[in-house]
């Protein structure tokens, strides 16, 4: 297949080396002009791939979004116009709401969403290093998009497995919304590791947040009990205990923070559904609070 990935960001980068591995033809398409690019991969010899080509785009039968959520719109606005007909486009990111405002321009493309457990960075030597083996799970945003189920799992499973399909990709979006909500702006403002979340202040805070989170989503028509994602929470913190939050990154490096995606856009869902949820407007306060100190 022709793929090519937009953002070279750690995921980005990720998929970029398996896709290429796997056989397929990659080429990528960053912030700047090069007309190459070449990534340093495991203990691979440097891949080089053709970048920001126009030819690319155009004749790119995937096109993986694999920027950060504030940034999905603007990166793909100006690209939409070169996509071939029948062009899938997939979009890979934290939170939810960035999607929606480009799927009525999408509408002639099959569009899909894949959420990743996978860990990678990109470490100071500009190595792509997958930090955590994990799984993806990919569903339909449109119509078009269901209809590739069989061919896109196969393909991305040859390529970074495991990979499997969800018919009801927007459960599986906020499930991982909703974890996001417990651990990202906590471990941003506590300035902590996720597994040091595990104290009992911090535990209180965390169940009050579960149960905003689960009225919110049953409110929205989708399935969730406080008590259980209260335990799904803890889990992720132990199975990732030893690791920065993607918020607490962001703070440090003093990058803009996905919350306007994440607790942002729990608290428009909570409005509209006219739901308090006073501990996750404190968070999001805090975490703009910090941006704003940048
Ligand atoms: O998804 C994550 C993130 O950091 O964004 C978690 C699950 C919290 C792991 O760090």
């Amino acid at each position: 297949m022709n793929i090519t990935i937009l953002g070279v960001g750690a995921i980005g980068s990720l998929w970029a080396c398996y896709l290429h591995n796997a056989g397929h033809h990659v080429s990528l398409w960053s912030r700047d002009t090069a007309p190459s690019i070449s990534l340093s991969f495991a203990q691979q010899a440097p891949i080089q791939f053709s970048a920001n080509q126009i030819s690319d785009m155009n004749n790119a039968d995937l096109v993986i979004v694999a920027v950060k959520a504030w940034q999905v719109e603007q990166a793909l606005l100006p690209i939409i116009p070169h996509l071939k007909k029948g062009c899938c486009v997939l979009f890979t990111h934290n939170g939810m709401g960035a999607v929606d405002p480009l799927l009525a321009q999408l509408s002639e493309h099959p569009v899909l969403f894949a959420t990743t457990t996978h860990g990678a960075l990109i470490d100071n030597q500009s190595k792509i290093q997958h930090t955590g083996q994990g799984q993806t799970t990919v569903g339909a945003l449109n119509e078009r998009g269901a209809l590739l189920s069989s061919q896109i799992v196969p393909m991305l499973d040859h390529a970074l497995a495991p990979v499997s399909w969800d018919d009801n990709i927007q459960q599986a979006l906020w499930n991982k919304l909703a974890i996001n909500c417990c651990i990202n702006p906590l471990t941003a403002i506590h300035n902590c590791r996720n597994g040091e979340l595990a104290q009992s202040e911090t535990l209180t805070l965390i169940q009050a947040l579960c149960v905003e989170i689960s009225k919110v989503m049953t409110a929205e028509g989708l399935t969730c009990d406080s008590d259980a994602l209260f335990a799904k929470s803890q889990q992720v913190i132990q199975a990732t205990s030893a690791n920065f939050s993607s918020m607490h990154q962001d703070i440090q490096h003093q990058r803009r923070t996905e919350i306007d995606y994440i607790t942002g856009y729990l608290l428009q869902r909570a409005k509209a559904q006219q739901i308090l949820t006073p501990y996750n407007q404190t968070l999001y306060q805090q975490i703009k609070q910090k941006e704003a100190q940048q």
